[in-house]
């Protein structure tokens, strides 16, 4: 594909996204109940997460350019082309807080190879986030920008989105008890220190929103019994490490950026950290 190509796909798939958003909103009513299917994660899936995949499966995999759709919610990837981009999607991220209304989002990855890819292939990732209202962040060529969205508009309010210098936020999942103690000594650590404030909602999208904004570290490190973590490289990991690195801030599998891990699997899990710096310098040295 040509570089001209590709940018008129990634708008294309920008758009389709952002397009899309406010009814993945508005559907939710009503769907959120569980689906009694699990996802290839062995998850149990609400109604909402098999409506939101098959919507964007059917919208992202018309784009003329694209080649491959994968998302979190189905096993095999939908193959629609022998050339062009490829879009990785969790369609609805942190779909738990449906039964108790707090927010939740949807992420995407844009790569230039066939899935499963290193984050290296990335060419544009983001993420819409559902709170009390509908923003998109969106990181490109180098840039982060994020937009509110409503029904048919999508307003730009920070076109060079950086994470601030001095951390104000931490989160982190899975539990305690089951978290390794190189882990537990590290967050610790950050926690001893005042001046920074816990901030957890059990979706990540929520949860790195507040890093972006606030400057911090969010992790789903490795545990005890699950050495990979929580969340999915494709999907999650991946996209999410572009943004925050594109933004200005780091990312670590625990020892090296999550955008340098090699896939084996569409479904592979990664131990996720993200945030300014210096808080995961100091992280991969804990975990040394
Ligand atoms: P889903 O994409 O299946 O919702 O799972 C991801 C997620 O909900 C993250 O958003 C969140 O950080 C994590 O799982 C919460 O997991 P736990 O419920 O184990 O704390």
């Amino acid at each position: 594909m040509t570089g001209r190509d590709t940018d008129r796909v990634v708008d294309e798939v920008i758009e389709t996204i952002a397009g899309s958003a406010t009814e993945i909103r508005q559907g939710l009513v009503g769907r959120r109940e569980d689906a009694d299917e699990e996802n290839p994660s062995g998850e149990t899936q609400a109604e909402a997460d098999v409506w939101a995949d098959d919507l964007l499966a059917d919208r992202l995999s018309s784009i003329d350019g694209v080649r491959q759709y994968a998302s979190e919610e189905r096993l095999e990837t939908i193959d629609c082309g022998d050339d062009g981009l490829s879009i990785g999607v969790d369609p609805l991220d942190g779909s738990s807080n449906l039964k108790s209304n707090n927010t939740m989002g949807t992420v995407f990855g844009v790569y230039d190879e066939p899935l499963p890819a290193p984050g290296t292939a990335l060419v544009a990732s983001g993420w819409i986030l559902y709170g009390p209202i509908t923003t998109m962040a969106c990181a490109r060529d180098g840039t982060v920008k994020k937009y509110e969205l409503s029904s048919d508009e999508r307003t730009l309010v920070d076109d060079d989105v950086t994470i601030p210098e001095d951390p104000l936020v931490y989160g982190f999942g899975g539990r305690v008890p089951d978290w390794l103690d190189e882990f537990e000594a590290y967050v610790r650590e950050i926690e001893s220190d005042s001046s920074h404030k816990l901030r957890y909602g059990g979706a990540m999208i929520g949860d790195v929103n507040q890093v972006l904004t606030y400057g911090g570290i969010f992790a789903y490190p490795a545990l005890e019994d699950a050495p990979r973590g929580k969340l999915r490289l494709q999907f999650e990991g991946n996209p999410i490490a572009y943004l925050i690195e594109t933004a200005g801030g780091s990312s670590s599998d625990g020892t090296r950026s999550i955008l340098e891990v090699e896939p084996d699997d569409l479904h592979d899990r990664v131990p996720l950290h993200v945030g300014n710096d210096e808080l995961i310098e100091r992280l991969e040295d804990a975990l040394e």
